[in-house]
């Protein structure tokens, strides 16, 4: 009797021990990345030179021809928690049209834009909720290096959601990135959307994401 119960217990032991140096399916499993979307998307607008104009609409803006943009677009991540690793700008763009977006979301024929990395000014608080980005045309973001282009759909319907990654790098507690259409296009474009990737209910997500911790 006490013989089978001491086996019982070694069994016991084993099972604890021994299940305990196997990998169980949860910690296979890949983990899940965090996501984020933009803060604040601030307008730098040439026919309101000095406006701040933050909110979350995306906006590019260009007559044709050389330098001839109008609206450029600063998208801004913030409260990027301290530890974070491995971040990454995302864009997604979904099958067109939908509720939000019944039309097309650009139009033109030079809606290719230039993706700039910015260095934002250093704060005492980077985690501060109540800053504002202060952007404006005259007060342009310092750019710290060209990252990617991207091309924005200019039909309606699309064949497929368009999702890709613009950039990767190191986090930082707040990440910012600007964007304006490419000077070297003659014609001229125009895209205008509400990002809606920082989990506004009911609508489809479209826009600018960070993704880290993957
Ligand atoms: C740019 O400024 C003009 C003039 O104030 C305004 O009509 C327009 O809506 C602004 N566009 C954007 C995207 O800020
Ligand atoms: C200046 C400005 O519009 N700031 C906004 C940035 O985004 C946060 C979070 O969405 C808003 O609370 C601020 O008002």
């Amino acid at each position: 009797m006490s013989f089978s119960l001491h086996h019982y217990v070694l069994l016991l032991v084993c099972i604890l021990t021994c299940a305990s140096a196997v990998p169980t399916p949860a910690e296979l499993a890949p983990r899940a990345c965090s996501t984020l979307g933009p803060a604040n998307i601030s307008n730098l607008n040439k026919t309101a030179p000095d406006a701040y104009l933050n909110g979350l609409t995306f906006a590019l803006h260009r007559d044709g021809g050389a330098n001839s943009n109008t609206i450029k677009s600063v998208v801004s991540f913030a409260y990027i928690p301290p530890g974070a690793t491995g971040c990454m700008l995302q864009i997604d763009i979904p099958k067109l049209p939908t509720r939000n977006n019944p039309g097309p979301i650009a139009s033109g024929t030079g809606t290719q834009a230039d993706v700039w990395l910015i260095t934002n000014p250093q704060r005492s608080n980077p985690y501060d909720v109540n800053f504002i980005y202060e952007y404006s045309w005259n007060k342009p973001p310092v750019k710290n290096q060209f990252v990617s282009t991207t091309i924005f759909p200019t039909n309606s319907p699309t064949d497929a959601p368009y999702r890709t990654f613009l950039w990767s790098g190191t986090c930082q507690q707040q990440l910012s990135f600007q964007f304006e259409l490419s000077d070297w296009q003659q014609g001229s474009g125009d895209v205008n959307f509400f990002n809606t990737l920082g989990g506004k209910i009911g609508l489809t997500p479209i826009g600018f994401r960070i993704v880290y911790n993957c």
